[in-house]
């Protein structure tokens, strides 16, 4: 090893030291971009870091953790659009357990209006690796979704899958899972492995989740949601430890909840979720609309059909006019 390495090799063991030891001061008011990053995770190309074997483990889990993917500058440019969004008038902050003492906000689509998380849906690894582990070179945006949870003692997200919830059929659309705070494996969002290949079951009804989480969104039409929680061992639920630039990609089959927050911690999280070719258009049941609304798709597409409309706006290739905007 030639000096100059050796020294990058040292710095980088100092400063990656320093890294970690930031990164695990839970429930400060430090930001996770203030920290500072390790040289050698951020060096190479993002895609390296999906090999044969995560893919394998996607298929058949429907769900991976990434380490160190995201490089402190992106989670800067996600704390500026959470900061923009938390301003913003236009962005409607759903409130689960509403006036309870676990209250925790919810908003979506801030693409549309914050031009931080339209950034980083464009230019961030994560439309590539999404891209990849789907299988897709077309890409375009399904939604994308802040979960924060703040204050603490923020209660549990219900167990649910997302797809009961969204208008289509098909297996390319993951979402990537991204928190702004260090977490334990308790606070982490869990999943329970290899549920996208099995039933579709109904949502969970916000209003009432916390008489019963397993109380259905829609009236009947679909089968209830297992309660997962008073029955834990019976199900093979994953969580990890969580220090930001970490992702989580997962297929919105998955059965996934939890990450409750103790008393001192907060759990700020964004999920960009992005399709390729084989998503297509598919009604669910007409007693409660869709998530997010997109008044007028109904009117304009017919079940089976591409899932092609304004409302998802195709992120790759990156359409010339987009690219228009810097070059
Ligand atoms: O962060 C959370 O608590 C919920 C996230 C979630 O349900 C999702 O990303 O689909």
């Amino acid at each position: 090893m030639t000096a100059p390495r050796c020294l990058v090799t040292l710095w980088a063991l100092i400063v990656g030291q320093a890294y970690e030891a930031n990164m695990n001061r839970k429930g400060e008011n430090v930001r996770s971009s203030e920290l500072s990053g390790t040289l050698d995770n951020f060096l190479g190309d993002p895609l390296d870091l999906l090999d044969d074997e995560d893919l394998k483990q996607y298929q058949t889990d429907g769900v991976i953790m990434k380490k160190g993917v995201l490089h402190p500058e992106w989670l800067l440019l996600l704390e500026l659009g959470l900061e923009r969004v938390m301003n913003a008038s236009s962005q409607k902050m759903h409130k689960f357990f509403e006036g309870e003492r676990g209250e925790f906000t919810e908003t979506i689509r801030n693409f549309d209006v914050i031009p931080e998380i339209r950034r980083f849906v464009y230019d961030s690894p994560v439309a590539d690796l999404i891209g990849k582990l789907v299988g897709s070179d077309n890409l375009w945006l399904y939604s994308d979704e802040f979960f924060i949870k703040e204050g603490g003692n923020s209660e549990r997200t219900p167990w649910h899958q997302d797809t009961p919830y969204w208008p289509i059929d098909g297996n390319q659309i993951t979402s990537a899972w991204i928190s702004l705070d260090s977490l334990s494996k308790e606070e982490c969002l869990e999943y329970v492995a290899g549920s996208h290949k099995g039933t579709m079951y109904d949502g969970f009804s916000p209003s009432k989740v916390s008489i019963d989480p397993t109380a259905p969104h829609y009236d009947d039409e679909l089968p209830q949601l297992p309660d997962i929680e008073s029955d834990r061992s019976a199900f093979d639920i994953r969580s990890w430890e969580i220090t930001p630039g970490d992702i989580i990609f997962a297929h919105p089959g998955v059965l996934h909840g939890g990450g409750p927050t103790g008393p001192e911690s907060k759990r700020r999280a964004i999920t960009i979720r992005l399709y390729g070719d084989d998503i297509r258009y598919a009604t669910r049941p007409p007693t409660r609309p869709t998530v997010p609304l997109t008044p007028g798709l109904s009117l304009t597409l017919n079940p089976g059909d591409p899932l092609r409309a304004p409302w998802y706006p195709r992120i790759r290739p990156i359409p010339d006019h987009i690219k228009a905007e810097w070059e």
